[in-house]
Formats: C-alpha cells, sequence, structure tokens
C-alpha cells in the first residue's frame, strides 16, 4: 500500500462579483455551442488538437486511473474505412434495429444512415474507454470509467468549442469496428467519436430549445 503523497493546492479566488460575471460568460458561451453534422473540409492546426485533448485529460477519474485514449484520425484512408463501416451499421439501426419511438425521436434531427462527415471533417477524435489495466501480471478493473470518460469527454467538447471549432458527439451502434480498424485492444472500448472542424459555409442545425434553469434545477 502507498502512503498518500501530499502538496498544497494551487487556487486563485475569484471575488464574488467577478464569480456571478465569470460563471454567466462561461454559461453563454456554451450556449452557443451546438451539435453540427455539415462541416467543411478546412484544415484545423493539429496543436489545437493536442490542446483540446490535453484539457480532456485534465478531467477527474475513478481512483485517478485516466481511463482514456484518444485517437486522432487524419489519415484520408482510415476516414474512409471508419465511414464505409458506420453507415453499414447504421444502415442496420435505421432500417429495423431502432425502436418507432427512437426513430419518432431522432425526427426532430433530421439524420438518417449517410454520414459524409465522416471523410469531410479535417479530424475524427475516437474517443477509447479503458476498462481494465494489467500491473504486475494481474489485470484490475478501472474504475467508475463510464463516469470518467463522460466527463472527460464533455470538457473535450467545451475544448473545442472555446477553440472556435465545431463537434458532433457521433455513436454509430454498435461501435466495435473502430477496435478494428484503428487496432485498439480489447481492453480499449469505443465511447463516442468525433468529428472537429470548421462548419460548412451556411450550415444547419436543428430548430430545437434546451430545457430551462426551473426545468432542470431543484433547490431544497
Ligand atoms: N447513431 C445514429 C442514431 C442517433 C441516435 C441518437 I440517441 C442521436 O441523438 C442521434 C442519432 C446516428 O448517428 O445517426
Amino acid at each position: 500500500m502507498s502512503e498518500p503523497k501530499f502538496k498544497l493546492l494551487n487556487f486563485r479566488r475569484v471575488a464574488k462579483d467577478e464569480q456571478i460575471q465569470k460563471a454567466a460568460e462561461f454559461y453563454e458561451s456554451l450556449n452557443g455551442r451546438r451539435t453540427v453534422r455539415d462541416f467543411s473540409a478546412e484544415e484545423v492546426p493539429l496543436e489545437t488538437i493536442e490542446k483540446a485533448i490535453l484539457a480532456a485529460g485534465t478531467a477527474p477519474s475513478g481512483a485517478n486511473m485516466q481511463p482514456w485514449r484518444f485517437v486522432v484520425v487524419r489519415d484520408r484512408e482510415i476516414k474512409r474505412k471508419i465511414r464505409v463501416a458506420a453507415e453499414r451499421e447504421e444502415y442496420e439501426s435505421y432500417h429495423g434495429r431502432m425502436s418507432a419511438k427512437w426513430l419518432r425521436r431522432l425526427a426532430v434531427l433530421g439524420t438518417d444512415e449517410h454520414k459524409p462527415f465522416l471523410e469531410i471533417a479535417p479530424y475524427l477524435i475516437v474517443v477509447f474507454r479503458i476498462n481494465s489495466i494489467v500491473e504486475d501480471g494481474e489485470i484490475e478493473p478501472t474504475y467508475y470509467s463510464q463516469e470518467s470518460v463522460g466527463i472527460a469527454v464533455g470538457m473535450l467538447l467545451a475544448a473545442f468549442h472555446n477553440a472556435g471549432l465545431a463537434t458532433l458527439t457521433h455513436t454509430p451502434s454498435p461501435m466495435r469496428f473502430l477496435q478494428e480498424i484503428l487496432k485498439r485492444p480489447k481492453t480499449e472500448i469505443p465511447f463516442v467519436l468525433i468529428p472537429v472542424g470548421y462548419p460548412a459555409e451556411g450550415a444547419k442545425v436543428p430548430d430545437i430549445e434546451r430545457k430551462s434553469l426551473a426545468e432542470i434545477m431543484e433547490i431544497v
């Protein structure tokens, strides 16, 4: 058992009025984020991608195991393979695997099995959840990995939005093909696929609303 080791917390205190202002500004910025499905092929500096992934990697995680791997896909041929495999699965989903209720929910988004963005966006970030590790020849599960990776992805989306880039949280289902195409070990489970880039000129998004504060918050 290793002893805990501590160091002094680096914490900058923010005055209350500034605090409220910063919270409001951050909300306003994030409220401008929209899921985009219509991407431009315009290049994005790799450095922006690296910094956003570093930001995601600051997420808290169960037992600090940091159970994530971010595979950055920019190779045209790999993107094409991913599109072909995703569209094959999505065709099955839209033509029988998804319930009528589910399809009715998706109708407002206008999605279907066609996924051109998988080839158009300059980068696809495939996030994997590491479900176990091997230490001293023994297998050990990671803890709260779903929650940990979910938090990291939220931070990744916020980081890209802050950097002026658009993202799409895409979950072709099932996603096993990503493990094969990207040659990841069996302990790395595909979590989400995130195309990143600029929106296409004149891109449109669904005209949908966010819930109000009264609907999402309860004070007791
Ligand atoms: N994975 C499919 C279907 C889909 C499912 C949900 I839940 C969405 O919010 C959006 C789409 C697709 O990507 O089209």
